[in-house]
């Protein structure tokens, strides 16, 4: 039997945390196992290198990373390992999130960052799911039900408000 698969959830600041319970939320509810984790590039440089070093011997197959500001942190993490990594910028600035953004999609040749919308949580939760479901059928089929749901809500939300315009 394969062993449930890991995501690493990873963020700058405990002040990160609220925009990333989506993100748990949502890999919980799929059923993969989480690890999350506080580790800055810039105030803990050696303990971020040292988590990215070992997150493949340690079981992890995908990792996300958020970081707001000059959020550095996703792509130092990228930088030492071969496992994908989703960034996720976070909204935590003066500048509503677009220098974390930038700071994170603008990565140089060589060191891709699967980069998310700024707070996207929930579709960094998914896109690793979506990675998983590569190597593991049984997400690949969660991820089928989601997007059936996720359709006939659509529809429910049309027949809502054609009853509406229909009543005008
Ligand atoms: C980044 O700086 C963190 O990811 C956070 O979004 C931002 C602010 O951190 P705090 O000053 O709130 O700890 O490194």
């Amino acid at each position: 039997m394969l062993s449930q698969p890991k995501v690493a959830i990873i963020m700058g600041s405990d002040s990160d945390y609220q925009v990333l319970e989506k993100c748990i939320k949502t890999l919980n509810e799929f059923g993969v196992e989480t690890t999350v984790l506080v580790s800055s590039a810039h105030r803990s440089p050696e303990k971020t290198a040292q988590f990215a070093k070992e997150a493949e011997e340690k079981g992890y197959e995908v990792i996300i990373a958020a970081a707001g500001k000059a959020a550095h942190l996703p792509g130092v993490i990228a930088a030492y390992t071969a496992l994908p990594v989703i960034g996720l910028p976070i909204q935590s600035s003066t500048l509503d999130g677009l220098d974390s953004l930038l700071s994170i999609v603008q990565m140089p040749a060589g060191v891709p960052v699967a980069t998310v919308a700024i707070n996207g949580s929930e579709n960094a939760a998914l896109l690793a799911i979506q990675i998983l479901g590569v190597k593991y059928p049984e997400f690949r089929k969660k991820m089928h039900l989601y997007k059936e749901k996720m359709k006939d809500l659509v529809e429910e939300k049309n027949l809502r408000l054609q009853e509406k315009l229909n009543g005008i």
